[in-house]
């Protein structure tokens, strides 16, 4: 019997699919090599199942010999690894981004006289397309709440951009960019205490609480399906925190993030550091044990933020507290400053990873933003959260606008200015 290779996704298993394995049965045993989620994750957004669930739906068709792994969004290393007589894909590869693969894939398999066997791809149907399409029919709480741990476990670096309206959600929910080295797209949203006090016109200081955020907040969960990180502030008192971490969770938050700050709270970035004051370490570890107890899943989770360095405390301060928090029970520890030459934050990251290899390390690069991504990952970082970006692109703009219209007393001059009515009825989808 030869073998026959199909690389595969299976989220969705349609017609196109089982249309592929049928021919590739009727030519020898099928090996399914089904991609992982960090595979998947170069190019596509995480599918909806699990690598788990989706290997336990290929298992069971008839077509279908044995299911492999394919670990890499190339099919070159399984080729090599497993060098098939015949790898069968649909014909709608020969555009888009799949070309370079094929080109690839042909040159692997010429190496042994294999064949390459391109199947007409059923019209109107594949992967793509479909899962595009899943988008606008949504999510629920639950499997955008699993997602973020999935994107840690699947990506290098998981990109969180911040969003605090409906419409800011979107941009982030569909900007795409490709790029020499795969799709590059934001994995989720911040939502961020000092963007959503700001559009309210309120000071950074927890004046806005819980029920209005989530109000707001709905307006995200509405029309994306990208996982949320919570600005939870200090988490008030413990017996607050357990109210806030279940209503989270309820709604599907992936994730909420606290820092070790008391009193009064205020932004990091403003003020001096005499006005930061920090939270004593036990009672923060108490905190942190009350929120992991009140959860519900074990996949929500509940991340430390480090004041120390906006206080004017030590990096070597700030190691032994990440390792208190870690001790308590929290599932990531995110570092904050804002020296602008990123010193401290290297150093504490460098040593953090030394004692925690595995624990998601989250920054926020507002002001040592010289720094690429690929540069932060290399100090040990897993999540980048751009904390306020939308927001103060907004509020300029929309300045400009206003102001060019005041002045000429008329809004054509401010057309160029403005996303055309087109574009803007088109942007939402069900507008008819
Ligand atoms: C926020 O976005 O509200 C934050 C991050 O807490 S920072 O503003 O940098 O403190
Ligand atoms: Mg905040």
């Amino acid at each position: 019997m030869k073998t026959v290779y199909v690389g595969m996704t299976a989220d969705i298993i349609h017609p196109g699919i089982i249309n592929i394995l049928r021919e590739g049965s009727l030519r020898g045993e099928v090996l399914a090599g089904l991609l992982t989620d960090s595979a998947i994750a170069r190019y596509k957004r995480l599918p909806y199942l699990s690598y788990e669930q989706r290997k336990e739906v290929v298992e069971t068709i008839k077509y279908v010999s044995k299911v492999v792994p394919q670990e890499d969004w190339s099919y070159v290393p399984n080729l090599r690894k497993y060098r098939p007589e015949i790898i069968i894909h649909g014909d709608d590869w020969k555009t888009g981004i799949l070309a370079r693969e094929r080109e690839e894939v042909h040159k692997v398999m010429a190496e042994w006289g294999g064949e390459v066997v391109e199947i007409p791809y059923t019209k109107g149907i594949n992967s793509t397309a479909l899962s595009e399409s899943l988008g606008s029919i949504g999510t629920t709480p639950d499997i955008r709440l699993k997602t973020l741990r999935r994107l840690i476990d699947a990506k290098p670096i998981v990109r969180i951009m911040e969003a605090h309206s409906g419409l800011s959600g979107l941009i982030v929910e569909n900007l795409e960019l490709l790029k020499e080295d795969g799709i590059h797209r934001y994995d989720g949203m911040w939502s961020s205490s000092l963007t959503d006090s700001t559009s309210k016109g309120k000071p950074d200081i927890e004046a806005v609480d819980i029920t209005t955020r989530l109000q707001d907040l709905t307006q995200i969960l509405e029309c994306t399906t990208k996982p949320i990180i919570y600005d939870g502030d200090t988490g008030g008192l413990s017996e607050h925190f357990v109210f806030t971490v279940r209503t989270l969770e309820r709604n599907g938050i992936s994730a909420v993030i606290i820092e070790d700050k008391m009193g009064l709270k205020k932004n990091s970035l403003f003020g001096t550091e005499v006005e930061q004051q920090l939270a004593p370490v036990e009672e923060f570890c108490e905190k942190i044990g009350a929120g992991k107890k009140a959860q519900v899943t074990k996949e929500f989770m509940i991340i430390a933020r480090l004041e120390s360095l906006i206080a004017g405390g030590t990096v070597e301060e700030a190691l032994l507290r990440s390792f208190a928090y870690v001790k308590a029970g929290a599932d990531g520890i995110m570092i904050h400053s804002k020296e602008k030459s990123g010193e401290d934050i290297k150093k504490f990251c460098m040593h953090f990873r030394k004692e925690y290899s595995a624990i998601p390390l989250v920054l926020v690069p507002t002001t040592y933003n010289q720094f690429t991504e690929t540069e932060l990952v290399s100090w040990g970082a897993n999540i980048i959260i751009y904390a306020n970006h939308m927001l103060r692109s907004s509020y300029p703009a929309m300045y400009k606008t206003a102001r060019l219209i005041l002045d000429k007393s008329r809004s054509l001059e401010a057309d160029e200015l403005c996303m055309p009515i087109k574009e803007i009825l088109e942007l939402i989808p069900g507008t008819k």
